[in-house]
């Protein structure tokens, strides 16, 4: 029985803690847990403590480390606000992070949510124009960041005055005994509403410059939970991850669904030959793995590239895995079939998409069928609209835009209501996909409704924002960008150009040159041509099927 006769005391040890000293007859030290908010993500963690959440360079840590690094950085951004202003209202504060795939990356993620604030991951591959924009476009209150990336920030710390800047230090691997014994538990009365925003991601869309897509706690749950049943996720699972962290394929399917149920994520840079020697390892412990068709594109190049003998121990390494993912953009039948002669695996192609999460998959178990995307995954609506407004779903092969709902679908774009409003109606999202349904129910995609959208590495992008950013070129007078069959990268982009100065010359170079500090590496159009006009319809637009035809 503890009997107080003195003051307690509150200390703080070395490694961060609170000590909670109780003076007493018999003295004793209670250490006193961090708490996190009620979400379901972090009650799943809980259950997992010892296991390994996340591995980077090598370097393993625990949940129960990414658990305490969560609380320990909510309790740290909650101390700017009073706890009621972080957790109360539709829009909490916006904080931008800028941290390469690993575990400072997921703890920062995790402290966000849990101290109810909205996270917007930013690229560490963009340069600083494309990260002002979405500061700024955000209206981030505070950007958190890693020290390595510390000369790219304090270009941007001047533009914003009134934003908050931290730099995170790195955190320890949990080898053995985490040496900080702080338990952390879930406080159940602190419950957030799963309607609030949570996290801000930015997508290409028709209009021009990028769009903020704020998805709730809600969405985040459904889209993860969704995949869980769709694709058997389970504790024992180990996904190698090689996906950027700035969209839902790499934060939402290769991340979150494995924290959901305590799985492992190992981070690692996509380099094709080290894949392959990561896959060769001994330990033939992973079990998922997922991309985008270009980079099964290359990992088929690499194995092309190998001795027969070789060739045959990679092959036999693929038997690790219970399941190859891919999607964000069409995966070609020939690609298909090649990467079930080189692993055995026959992929499960899926179609989702930034506002909506994943909607539709072909089956776990049962037959994959090339250029096909499969069915509407749970929980997901899909409705097939004609060109003339008719819902023409129950008519077999008949083609129309691909309209989604269900509770994975996103809450709006951010600021922009007028978007929303018109992408957004009585809970479908026009996902702009044309598409048609077999008899059998599977979905294909046709293409895009605008011209005006490519796909490329599987990154969507605007042509028209790259066009608006090349009319600022000096010597350009007028552009046309548009996205090139290939096989490698799904579409390349191309651009038209006409000169202000005939007798000067613009090369892919230059236009490399002058777009490298103002978009993001894969908005840079790969091919150039020079003309005297552009060609344009009767009504003066530009003809972009005639400009394609122009490579
Ligand atoms: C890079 N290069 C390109 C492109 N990107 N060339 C043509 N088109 C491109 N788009 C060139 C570079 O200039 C360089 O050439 C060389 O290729 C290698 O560049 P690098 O950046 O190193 O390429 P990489 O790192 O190997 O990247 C390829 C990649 C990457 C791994 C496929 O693009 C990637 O991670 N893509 C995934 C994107 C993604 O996750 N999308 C999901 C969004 P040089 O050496 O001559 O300079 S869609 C989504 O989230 C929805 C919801 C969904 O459905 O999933
Ligand atoms: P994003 O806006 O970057 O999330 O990209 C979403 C878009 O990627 C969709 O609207 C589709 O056009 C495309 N996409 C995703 N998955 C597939 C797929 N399996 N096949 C064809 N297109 C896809």
């Amino acid at each position: 029985m503890w009997r107080q006769t003195t003051p307690s005391l509150l200390t703080a040890t070395k490694s961060g803690c609170f000590r909670l000293t109780l003076r007493t007859e018999q003295r004793r030290t209670v250490i006193l847990p961090r708490w996190l908010p009620n979400l379901n993500l972090f009650q799943g963690a809980i259950k997992h403590q010892d296991r390994v959440a996340i591995i980077a360079e090598s370097k393993k840590y625990t949940y129960a480390s990414l658990l305490r690094h969560a609380a320990k950085g909510a309790k740290q951004l909650k101390g700017d606000h009073t706890e009621s202003a972080v957790k109360t209202g539709e829009y909490p504060p916006r904080v931008a992070f800028l941290f390469s795939p690993g575990f400072e990356y997921v703890a920062t993620q995790w402290s966000i949510w849990a101290a109810g604030a909205i996270a917007v991951p930013l690229a560490s591959s963009h340069p600083p124009a494309e990260l002002e924009y979405i500061i700024g476009d955000a209206q981030a209150k505070k950007v958190l960041y890693q020290s390595k990336f510390a000369e790219k920030i304090q270009a941007l710390q001047s533009k914003f005055p009134l934003v908050e800047w931290e730099e995170i230090p790195d955190a320890k691997p949990s080898e053995g005994q985490d040496s900080d014994s702080r338990p952390t538990n879930i406080n159940e009365e602190d419950n957030l509403s799963k309607d609030r925003g949570a996290m801000l991601i930015y997508t290409s869309g028709t209009t021009g410059k990028p769009k903020g897509v704020l998805t709730t706690i809600n969405n985040i749950e459904a889209q993860s939970t969704s995949l869980i049943e769709a694709w058997k996720w389970n504790s024992k699972d180990k996904i190698l991850h090689v996906l950027p962290l700035h969209h839902v394929h790499g934060v939402i399917n290769a991340l979150t669904c494995p924290l959901w149920v305590g799985a492992t994520v190992e981070f690692f840079p996509f380099d094709a030959r080290k894949v392959w020697d990561r896959w060769m390892a001994e330990s033939r412990d992973l079990t998922v793995f997922m991309a985008v068709p270009t980079v099964y594109a290359r990992l088929a190049a690499e194995y092309d590239k190998m001795p027969p003998a070789e060739q045959a121990y990679a092959t036999k390494a693929c038997a690790q895995f219970r399941l190859m993912v891919s999607g964000s953009a069409p995966l070609p039948d020939t690609l298909f079939a090649k990467w079930e002669k080189i692993s055995g695996h026959k992929l499960l192609e899926r179609y989702g998409m930034t506002e909506i999460g994943m909607a539709l998959g072909n089956p776990y178990d049962g037959p994959r069928i090339p250029g096909t995307v499969g069915k509407p995954f749970p929980h997901v609506s899909t409705q097939i609209i004609s060109d003339a407004g008719a819902d023409v779903t129950a008519q077999p092969d008949a083609t129309g835009e691909l309209y989604v709902s269900g509770p994975q679908v996103f809450k709006e774009y951010w600021n922009k209501p007028e978007a929303t409003a018109k992408e957004l109606q009585d809970g479908w999202f026009k996902t702009g996909d044309i598409v048609k349904k077999s008899e059998d129910g599977m979905y294909t995609i046709l293409g895009r409704a605008s011209v005006d959208i490519v796909k490329s590495g599987g990154y969507k992008i605007s042509s028209l924002e790259v066009e608006r950013t090349l009319l600022a070129h000096p010597s350009i007078a007028d552009v046309a960008v548009v996205g090139l069959p290939d096989e490698e990268w799904g579409q390349i982009l191309a651009a038209m150009i006409v000169l202000r100065d005939k007798t000067k010359e613009v090369t892919v170079e230059d236009v490399k040159h002058f777009l490298q500090d103002k978009l993001a590496h894969y908005k840079i159009p790969r091919r150039v041509v020079v003309v005297g006009e552009l060609p344009r319809n009767a009504m003066g637009k530009v003809d972009k099927k005639t400009v394609l035809k122009g490579f």
